[in-house]
């Protein structure tokens, strides 16, 4: 209890002060929380509850036209830059999706993450609180079928198309989270805005920002606006807004488009000293009402806000899509100034009044335009400049380039388009949405099961080729996963966790099985999974069938852009007790990562890898974790050996472990910390237990075939 205003002192039992995590005694312990996350327990909605279903009731035209309402209304607790809070509604928008990262496929705004934190009091995220207020009531309106994840991309979009914008389309379909993620990994600083050089090898070197962050500072999207650490060098900025812009899946021409598309409307806010800002929303006082950055200065006047600041608008008509942000970039000279607020910004050098965008909150006086360093960028860099004077050259292929990574920047974390929801989803295909022709669900499964079974494939064999057909899929951004069988394409054939020969050999046996039932080959490597673990369940002394659902189809290589694959190799896959490569996190942690991008509980983590070690499936056959005499059986063996105290462990070499017996000493089985954590951690214990017990061995094969059944179909949205 906090005595310190002189009252009494009350100890409440509850421990409900978050800097108190039962965990912190033990900074090394692996943190499950986060394949617990969003949960019955944290989900206000009804157990029933289908959010697709949801959505098929929303009225979207309804929605638009309150959204389009909300942009052009001003309201006096936060004024409208020239009456309009189109600029502010593209910038959530934007740090909303731009959050994302392909590496590992977190971050974005499929989930409308931004409402918690850290998202909501990232320094970067000034004044984005009042957007989301601002939208408030047409959330309140529409209820549980609006998301707020949708409406704020919805915002943004609208805000282009009310500038003049046609913009290509708009998907719904994003369901909201109820609490912060705690998956994430933003950076390990504990400062917010911290020197760039904590996040980087070489900071002279862009490409050796961390893995897999794509921000240069803790709290920021993307790159510093005043240059990196603050100091002004566009060229040197240039680097790193490309940089951290192909860690969002950009490539130059996009990132050319978004940024100087970006910035054709709206303005950056510094007009006063910055000094009477308030603190942000997560450490605000409860009479801020989650309102942070309060502006005791503002005066009620859209002149006097502060955000960023930098002070100012990018072009002449700053509420209208044009080609005005050109015009200003490339026709004036532009020397280094501060803003009001301090900030480094550049400023155009002997602008007559009469060529300079009006004040917004005074549309009487001149105020001269900005460039940040970023945008400088665009002008001093020689790919960004010749990209630049081709979207000069041709307004309307700038238009189209802008509109398509517009869209790609706020659908990309959504997966394939059969996602997408609503009356303005784009017909159009797109490489980056991983494209999968549908499959055909008419053929005979139980005939193609007799053929596979009389293949001559062991169960070992269609078991492993299934498994790393479908283990590449992450909930982060839909991507990955069974269908589509790119397992047999470039370059996924290759990857040496999907050990080519074997891979080379099943699939030589499967293809023309598949040709003859008119299957898919992805269906077909699926099925033959399923067939091969029904082997290994009778095996085990049990019966039971796995479910199968056809109708997953085959991409080729025209649907498949190989180079965005690359994020999606496996390095390491606990489950098959492999890893390429020594590297600075455990095999425990890098198995909990990959548990949770294929959204498994803890317990469903357990069960599959415990169960998968007696399969025979480890990667090249190698024995470790192997607890059991009956390989290609499914058995309780792995839990029921790692729990038993006939046995004592010892560490050898390379990470790994023996485990031998107490009274002879001799080495019974060999593992690693991907098979042991299960016994040393409290939490993967009490799972192993469940497992290992006498009375569970039917659990145990009905909870495999559940997680198994939920890994082959996690990509199956086209049953949604
Ligand atoms: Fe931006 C704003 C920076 C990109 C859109 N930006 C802004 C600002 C700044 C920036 C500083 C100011 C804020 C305030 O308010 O103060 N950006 C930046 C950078 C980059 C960017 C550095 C990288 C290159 N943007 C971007 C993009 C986009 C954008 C990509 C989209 C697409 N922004 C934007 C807008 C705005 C901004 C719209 C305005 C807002 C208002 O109006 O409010």
């Amino acid at each position: 209890g906090n005595t310190s205003a002189g009252g009494c002192p009350f100890h409440h039992g509850g421990n409900t002060a978050s800097d108190k995590p039962v965990t912190k005694w033990w900074p090394n312990a692996l943190n499950l929380d986060i394949l617990h996350q969003h949960g019955a327990r944290t989900n206000p909605m009804d157990a029933d509850y289908d959010h697709r279903d949801a959505v098929k009731s929303l009225d979207f035209e309804g929605v638009k036209a309150d959204v389009k309402k909300v942009l052009e209304e001003n309201q006096d607790w936060w004024p409208a830059d020239w009456g309009t809070y189109g600029g502010l509604m593209v910038r959530l928008a934007w740090h909303s999706a731009g959050s994302y990262r392909m590496q590992d496929g977190r971050g974005g705004a499929g989930s409308g993450n931004i409402r918690f934190a850290p998202l909501n009091s990232w320094p970067d995220n000034a004044s984005l609180d009042k957007a989301r207020r601002l939208l408030w009531p047409v959330k309140k309106k529409y209820g549980n079928a609006l998301s707020w994840a949708d409406l704020i991309i919805l915002s943004g979009n609208m805000a282009y198309e009310a500038a003049g914008l046609k913009t290509f389309g708009f998907g719904f379909g994003r369901e909201d989270i109820w609490g912060p993620e705690t998956d994430v990994y933003w950076g390990s600083e504990n400062e917010w805005l911290a020197p760039s050089e904590n996040r980087y090898d070489d900071l002279d070197d862009a490409s050796t920002l961390e893995n897999p962050l794509s921000a240069v500072h803790m709290g920021l999207i993307y790159v510093n606006p005043e240059g990196v650490n603050g100091q002004p060098d566009p060229a040197r900025t240039a680097h790193h807004v490309r940089e951290t812009f192909a860690r969002m899946a950009m490539n130059d021409e996009e990132t050319a488009a978004l940024t100087c598309g970006g910035h054709t409307i709206g303005k950056a806010h510094g007009a006063l000293a910055g000094d009477n800002i308030g603190v942000e929303p997560e450490a605000a006082g409860i009479e801020a009402q989650g309102f942070g950055w309060n502006n005791p200065d503002h005066g009620g006047t859209a002149s006097k806000s502060f955000t960023s600041g930098i002070e100012g608008a990018w072009t002449k008509e700053p509420t209208k899509f044009d080609m005005g942000y050109f015009d200003y970039l490339f026709n004036w000279e532009w020397e280094l100034q501060k803003s009001p607020a301090g900030a480094w910004q550049w400023q155009p050098v002997n602008m007559p009044d009469s060529e300079k965008p009006k004040n917004a909150g005074d549309s009487t006086t001149p105020q001269n335009p900005i460039m940040t360093d970023a945008d400088m960028a665009m002008k001093v860099d020689p790919i960004y400049n010749e990209i630049c004077q081709k979207f000069m050259a041709d307004p309307e292929y700038f238009k189209d380039t802008f509109a398509r990574a517009w869209f790609k920047l706020t659908h990309r974390d959504m997966g394939p388009r059969a996602n997408y929801m609503g009356p303005d989803v784009p017909a159009e295909d797109l490489i980056w949405q991983d494209p999968i022709p549908a499959g055909n669900t008419g053929y005979d499964v139980a005939a193609l099961k007799t053929k596979i079974a009389d293949s001559g494939l062991t169960s070992a064999e269609l078991i492993a080729t299934a498994w790393d057909s479908a283990r590449t899929f992450r909930g982060s951004d839909k991507r990955g996963g069974a269908n589509g069988a790119r397992i047999r394409l470039a370059p996924q054939k290759d990857w040496a966790g999907n050990e080519p020969a074997r891979l080379a050999k099943v699939l030589g046996v499967l293809e023309p099985l598949a040709a003859d039932a008119g299957a898919s080959i992805a269906d077909t490597i699926v099925l033959g999974g399923n067939v091969g673990l029904e082997m290994a369940i009778k095996a085990g002394g049990h019966a039971a069938d796995v479910p199968f659902t056809p109708g997953r189809g085959d991409a080729d290589d025209s649907m498949t852009d190989a180079e965005s694959f690359s994020v999606l190799e496996p390095l390491a896959d606990g489950f098959r007790n492999w890893q390429k490569d020594t590297y600075a996190v455990s095999a425990e942690e890098m198995l909990l990562d990959r548990a949770q991008l294929m959204g498994l509980t803890g317990a469903e983590m357990t069960v599959l890898l415990g169960g998968m070690r007696g399969l025979g499936v480890n990667y090249g056959g190698n024995q470790m974790g192997v607890f059991t005499d009956r390989v290609g059986a499914l058995t309780t063996d792995f839990f029921v050996n790692l729990t038993d105290m006939s046995y004592s462990w010892h560490p050898v070499k390379d990470g790994s472990y023996e485990l031998r017996d107490r009274a002879s000493g001799a080495v019974k089985f060999t593992a690693t910390s991907a098979d042991l954590v299960f016994g040393s951690n409290s939490i993967l214990r009490s799972y192993a237990e469940v497992y290992a017990q006498d009375d569970n061995h039917e659990k145990f094969v009905k909870d495999f075939v559940a997680a198994w059944t939920k890994v082959m179909n996690a990509d199956r949205f086209d049953l949604l």
